[in-house]
C-alpha cells in the first residue's frame, strides 16, 4: 500500500464526518427543503444533496487537486493523478427526506479497475464504515467482519429497487427468496445496507441496477470484510451502472442462483 492511498483513506474518513455533519443540519431543517423529481417521482434531490457534495468535493480539489471526481449532483471533473473520487452526498434521499435515520453520506476512491478505499457515514446512528484495499474493514475504528454463520434460511436479505429496475426482476427475486425462507430487507440505501452486510448484521445484498456511488465503496467493505462479491466492469460501472450482488461466505452461492433466475 502507499503512502498515497493512506493519506487518501485518512482524508476520505475525515471529510465523510464533515459532509455527514453539514447532512445531518439538512436532515434537521428537513421541512425546509424544495424537493425536485429528477427521473421519476421516486428519484428526488434537494438543495442538501447538492451542499453536501459541493462541500466534498470542494475539499478533494483543496489536498488532491489533480484527482478526478463523480458525483451523483454534478458532472465529472477529470483527473490525471489516476485517483477517482466517488461520492453520493446523501445516500438513502428518501428515507432521509421522510425524517427515517437510514441515510448516509458515502465516498469511494477507484484507481484503475480498482476500488482501494471507501468509507461511509451513517450520522444519525454516528457510524463511519470504512475499508482500505488490503487492510480490511473497520466500523467506527474498529475491525469488523462480515458473518460466517448467516445463511439465507431464516436471515436478513436486502433487495434494493429504485425507477431503473423492472418491477418483476423485484417481484420474482422477492418471492423465490421467501420461498427459501429467507428474510426481506431494505432500508432505501444501498450504500448502508453494503455496510451492514460487511458488519455482519445483514446477510447479502441484492440489487439489479446500481449507480456507481451508491455500491463502490460498500462492494469493497464486503470484500474486506471476507465477503464474496460479484464482480464489477469497472468502466461500465462508472458510466452506467450496473447489477450488484454481495453475501456473507454462506450466503453468497445461494443469494446467487436464486438472483439469477429472472
Ligand atoms: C438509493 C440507492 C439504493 C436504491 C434506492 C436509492 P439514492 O440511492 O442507494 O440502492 O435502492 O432506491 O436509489 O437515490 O438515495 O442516493
Amino acid at each position: 500500500m502507499t503512502d498515497q492511498l493512506a493519506a487518501r483513506h485518512a482524508f476520505a474518513c475525515q471529510i465523510v464526518r464533515e459532509a455527514g455533519a453539514a447532512a445531518l443540519a439538512f436532515f434537521e431543517a428537513r421541512d425546509t427543503l424544495a424537493i425536485e423529481s429528477k427521473a421519476t417521482p421516486q428519484d428526488v434531490v434537494s438543495r442538501a444533496d447538492r451542499e453536501v457534495e459541493a462541500l466534498v468535493r470542494a475539499r478533494i480539489a483543496a489536498h488532491f487537486p489533480d484527482d478526478g471526481i463523480i458525483g451523483e449532483e454534478d458532472v465529472p471533473k477529470p483527473g490525471s493523478s489516476g485517483s477517482t473520487w466517488v461520492i453520493d452526498p446523501i445516500d438513502g434521499t428518501m428515507p432521509f427526506l421522510s425524517g427515517l435515520p437510514h441515510w448516509c453520506v458515502a465516498i469511494a476512491l477507484v484507481e484503475g479497475n480498482r476500488t482501494v478505499a471507501a468509507a461511509t457515514f451513517a450520522p444519525v446512528s454516528d457510524e463511519l464504515f470504512d475499508a482500505r484495499l488490503g487492510a480490511g474493514f473497520r466500523c467506527n475504528g474498529a475491525p469488523r467482519v462480515v458473518s460466517t454463520t448467516l445463511e439465507l434460511t431464516g436471515a436478513m436479505t436486502a433487495i434494493g429497487a429504485s425507477h431503473r429496475t423492472p418491477v418483476e426482476t423485484v417481484s420474482g427475486t422477492l418471492s423465490r427468496l421467501m420461498e427459501a425462507g429467507g428474510i426481506f430487507y431494505r432500508n432505501g440505501s444501498g450504500a448502508m445496507m453494503l455496510a451492514e452486510v460487511a458488519a455482519g448484521r445483514l446477510a447479502g445484498y441484492f440489487e439489479p441496477h446500481m449507480n456507481a456511488w451508491d455500491c463502490l465503496g460498500g462492494l469493497l467493505m464486503v470484500e474486506e470484510a471476507g465477503g464474496c462479491i460479484e464482480a464489477v466492469a469497472m468502466d461500465a460501472m462508472l458510466s452506467e451502472g450496473g447489477r450488484v450482488l454481495a453475501g456473507a461466505p454462506r450466503v453468497y452461492v445461494p443469494l446467487a442462483r436464486l438472483c439469477s433466475m429472472n
